[in-house]
């Protein structure tokens, strides 16, 4: 979201001077905006990104809608992030559970360490509950649901690329999981680059099609649920066609990773990860390699 703010607020936010600021801004390592009359302008997620690559602390956060950020190392009794994270779920707290993300990704966790090894594991351990109680599958839906809406305002924080998308993608249909596509569409867009996320139970044809008509250099399809794999390879197959036809990589990953793809086709990627991903992404995108 790129929310613009002036000099002086910004300023006040990161606790240096104006003059500071304009230094920065001179230099250019943190980018800022003009008016129509010359007045600077700052975005939110610029001011962001800086301090998160720079390590530069923002001193007062809550002056420009901010939680403080939460450095993993300073927990109260070693608690682990992932450990808060879950109780403030499993309270059904959706204002500490944005305040514990938003919080790790300010003090600077690169964000596919945020989602990987804080947020699904919490997400996989919530999903437990049901066998334990009789309302656990509704508690089940209501953190899908807050982790969701937290995601949304981590979103809004990274940076807004304009003009074409990088990638596109969703979950085939039949497939119900909203989060872990989500999460990959974070992933393209923490790396700069704009990127559409279809969303769940997505038609593959209409993916196909959209991609024709978008031209992203990736297209992406996230995994959960277990058709009966050897459908899903053939599905997968002819859509890596179909995108191999158009030049459109296509990147597979999810729960069923390892069983997606039969014989190799040169623009069907398999993932483990999005650790992985992002990285064949930075490589993918290093300037002497476009
Ligand atoms: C939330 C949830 C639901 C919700 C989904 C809500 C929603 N709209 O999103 C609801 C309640 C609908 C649901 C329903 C069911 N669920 Co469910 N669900 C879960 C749960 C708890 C979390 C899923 C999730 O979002 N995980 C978080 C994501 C981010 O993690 P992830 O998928 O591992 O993704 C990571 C990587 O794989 C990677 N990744 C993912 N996609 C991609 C794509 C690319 C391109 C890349 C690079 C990387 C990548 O990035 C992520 C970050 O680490 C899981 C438990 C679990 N361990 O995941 C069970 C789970 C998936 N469900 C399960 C089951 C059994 C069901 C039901 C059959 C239950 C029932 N009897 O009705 C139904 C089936 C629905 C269907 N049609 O398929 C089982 C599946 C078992 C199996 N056979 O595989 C699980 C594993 C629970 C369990 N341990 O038993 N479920």
């Amino acid at each position: 979201m790129n929310t613009y703010i002036s000099p002086t607020i910004l300023s006040n936010a990161f606790g240096v001077s104006p003059s500071t600021l304009k230094r920065w801004s001179d230099k250019g390592i943190l980018k800022s905006d003009r008016t129509r009359g010359g007045h600077r302008r700052f975005s939110i997620s610029e001011a962001i990104r800086m301090s998160r690559d720079l390590g530069i602390p923002f001193r007062n956060p809550e002056s420009i809608g901010l939680p403080d950020p939460i450095e993993p190392s300073t927990l109260v009794g070693g608690r682990e992030p992932f450990e808060l994270l879950h109780d403030a779920l499993e309270a059904e707290n959706l204002n500490e559970a944005q305040r514990i993300v938003l919080g790790l990704f300010l003090s600077g966790m690169p964000l596919v360490e945020l989602l990987e090894d804080v947020v699904s594991p919490v997400i996989a351990r919530l999903g437990m509950q049901w066998v334990k109680s009789p309302t656990g599958i509704a508690s089940e839906h209501a953190a899908t649901q807050m982790m969701l809406e937290t995601l949304g305002t981590l979103k809004n924080l990274l940076p807004t690329a304009e003009g074409r998308a990088l990638a596109i993608g969703g979950a085939p249909s039949g497939d119900p999981y909203r989060i872990p596509t989500t999460m990959v569409s974070l992933t393209v867009q923490d790396l700069g680059f704009k990127s559409i996320n279809l969303g769940p139970d997505l038609p593959l044809e209409s993916l196909v099609e959209y991609c024709r008509k978008e031209r992203p250099r990736i297209a992406w399809l996230s995994t959960t649920s277990s058709d009966p794999i050897p459908m899903l390879q053939r599905k997968i197959h002819s859509v890596a066609e179909e995108l191999h036809s158009l030049g459109i990589l296509l990147a597979v990953g999810g729960r069923q990773t390892g069983k997606l793809t039969r014989r190799p086709i040169s623009n069907l990627i398999e993932f483990r990860s999005l650790k992985q991903f992002r990285a064949f992404c930075d490589r993918l995108l290093t300037p002497n390699e476009i």
